[in-house]
């Protein structure tokens, strides 16, 4: 991106009558790279949250607004430096924001965003009855796959409240009620196709929770209890087509994938909402997830989510700047936790005398190595041997089942190792290690760690470890305390080979040392088996150098 780039101010959509609306939430910040639809702001009314989307893709140049501030419709939110100098694609027509009536935005402004519509105005008492709630006016869209239902029979719910959300293959929205009431009767259960009309529940409704919309007397809507989305009153819509989010592993999204209402329960409640896990489709945070939370909270005394420490403003301290962890950082940071808090570790060191065959690794370069223009390391060695050794010690090659009473051995040797990378730590897989030679080891173990690097393995390259290493020997170290790679049980870790003198037949002799740390989980493997393990993998190594076939 260069800055010839065209710079465009968004601006606050059309907000109906609604004016100096509450900006309680600003998403993102100078320099962050936005897909179109991605939320910017949420703003709040007295009974609402909506959160406003972006009308197209690119670079957050500079805020206009921050929380607290108050604004209208035209209000700048932000200088978006577009992607390419091409127009970016716009969000695909939000079913309730574009009516299909509604002419499409002007092509080189800030387009026109939802509009809410106009607010509500009281509706003249009606006598307890039960309507059927029907899919609303979805605009363009039709045979839209509902995801979640999220209200069931019995639920006394608000006007506004979400029924359930729906997905096109571009955007997700959630269906609100047209009014409160009891839920009676579902229509609809995730995977039904729905169009304007589909009826989606029977609500029992009292006439003081049956507004209307005051532009909107459509005899279709108030005869059925249903509204136009794009009618709704502002304070019933819950506008989220275009504030939905991707879910986080699809973009390296600092925010939590949630729509308004549970954004708005959150600060409620002073929930984080990184800390919530999202039940609903692909993750996404749903009302009900905050709550458990709390109430998880509550009743053990900690967060599920693992961050069990003081928090302070440590800027009353200090100066200080905030930093988003690394999408890798942030995916591994749940499995990192739950392998410590769920496995009792135990790390066992122990050493190899690795003379011989760092002898042999530099004669091979010298010779096949310079010839193909491959370079040996330690690791293929050390693969090699943990094969070895995990031959003889099955338990160390399985897998402990959710029963906690019985083991998976596995007959194959699939080794993942630890590649240290600019976006965090990542553990691809090389297959059955038995059946390859050393140089088809390398090759793989320079080619994994290199597509690690450009962000480039496939899921497939993750999946199927049976054993791990992890090797620091490149950078220093003594020994450590490696995390177990669930639902492995065991992981080797290696430190830096150092000449260390050695007494041997009655005098000191230099030795190259290599540090290994075997953390293992103890419901497993015990004390004894640990070390039996670290013994053979040290003498595995050892006598890997005459095993070996001489240098060509
Ligand atoms: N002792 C001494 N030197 C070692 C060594 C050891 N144990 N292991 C590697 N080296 C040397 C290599 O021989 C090489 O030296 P030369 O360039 O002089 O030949 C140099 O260190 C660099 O090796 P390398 O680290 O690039 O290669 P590798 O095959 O040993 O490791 C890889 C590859 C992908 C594992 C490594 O690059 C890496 O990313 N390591 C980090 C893993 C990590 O972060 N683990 C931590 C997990 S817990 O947070």
């Amino acid at each position: 991106m260069t800055p010839s780039q065209p710079v465009e101010t968004i601006t606050v959509p059309d907000l109906g009558d609604f004016h100096d609306v509450d900006v309680i939430e600003v998403l993102v910040k100078p320099g962050d790279v936005i897909a179109a639809g991605a939320s910017l702001i949420t703003l709040e009314t007295d009974k609402a949250a909506m959160d406003v989307p972006a009308p197209q893709g690119g670079v957050v140049r500079e805020l206009k607004v921050k929380s607290g501030d108050k604004v209208s419709q035209g209000s700048p939110i932000l200088t978006l430096e577009r992607a390419e100098g091409k127009k970016a694609p716009t969000v695909e027509p939000a079913p309730q924001a574009a009516p299909p009536s509604r002419p499409p935005p002007p092509k080189e402004t800030t387009p026109e965003r939802p509009a809410p519509p106009h607010p509500p105005a009281p509706r003249p008492a009606e006598r307890l009855q039960v309507e059927e709630v029907l899919v609303p006016d979805l605009g363009d869209f039709h045979d839209v796959d509902v995801i979640e239902v999220l209200v069931k029979p019995g639920d006394v719910i608000a006007a506004g409240a979400s029924l359930i959300t729906l997905e096109t293959d571009k955007a997700a929205m959630d269906v609100p009620a047209p009014q409160g009431g009891v839920v009676r009767e579902l229509k609809v259960k995730p995977g039904d196709k729905v169009s304007q009309g589909t009826p989606i529940l029977s609500l029992e409704t009292t006439s003081a929770s049956a507004p209307a919309p005051v532009n909107a007397p459509a005899p279709e809507a108030a005869s059925t209890g249903s509204a136009p989305v794009d009618r709704l009153p502002a304070q019933e819509r819950i506008p989220d087509l275009p504030g939905v989010t991707p879910p986080p592993v699809q973009g390296d999204r600092l925010h939590p994938y949630a729509g308004p209402l549970a954004r708005k329960l959150a600060r409620e409640l002073g929930v984080n909402l990184d800390q919530v896990a999202g039940s609903g489709a692909r993750g996404r945070i749903r009302p009900e997830d905050v709550k458990h939370f709390v109430r998880d909270t509550i009743q053990t005394g900690r967060s599920p989510a693992g961050h069990e420490v003081p928090v302070y403003d440590y800027s009353r301290f200090g100066p200080v700047e905030k930093q988003p962890l690394t999408r890798i950082q942030k995916i591994s940071s749940p499995r990192l936790t739950a392998s410590w808090k769920s496995i009792p570790h135990v790390t066992q060191h122990d050493q190899a005398d690795i003379t011989e065959v760092d002898h042999l690794r530099v004669r091979l370069n010298e010779g096949d190595g310079r010839r193909f223009g491959i370079k040996l390391t330690l690791l293929p060695f050390l693969m090699k041997a943990a094969v070895q050794a995990l031959r003889e010690h099955p338990t160390v090659n399985a897998s402990l089942n959710p029963d906690l009473e019985t083991l998976t051995l596995k007959k194959y040797y699939h080794l993942g190792f630890a590649v240290d990378t600019p976006q965090g730590l990542v553990v691809p897989v090389v297959r059955n290690v038995d059946q390859k030679d050393l140089w088809t080891l390398t090759r793989e173990i320079a080619d994994l760690a290199d597509k690690a690097r450009a962000g480039r393995l496939a899921a497939t390259d993750f999946q199927g470890g049976t054993f791990s290493l992890s090797s620091l020997g490149g950078i220093g170290g003594t020994g450590f305390t490696p995390i177990i790679n669930a639902p492995e049980v065991a992981i080797l870790g290696i430190s830096r080979s150092e000449i260390r003198p050695v007494w041997k037949e009655g005098a000191f002799v230099p030795r190259l040392l290599l540090p290994l740390s075997f953390s293992y989980d103890h419901r497993v493997i015990d004390g004894a088996l640990a070390v039996r393990f670290t013994r053979t993998l040290a003498k595995a190594i050892e006598s890997l150098a005459g095993l070996l076939p001489p240098p060509a």
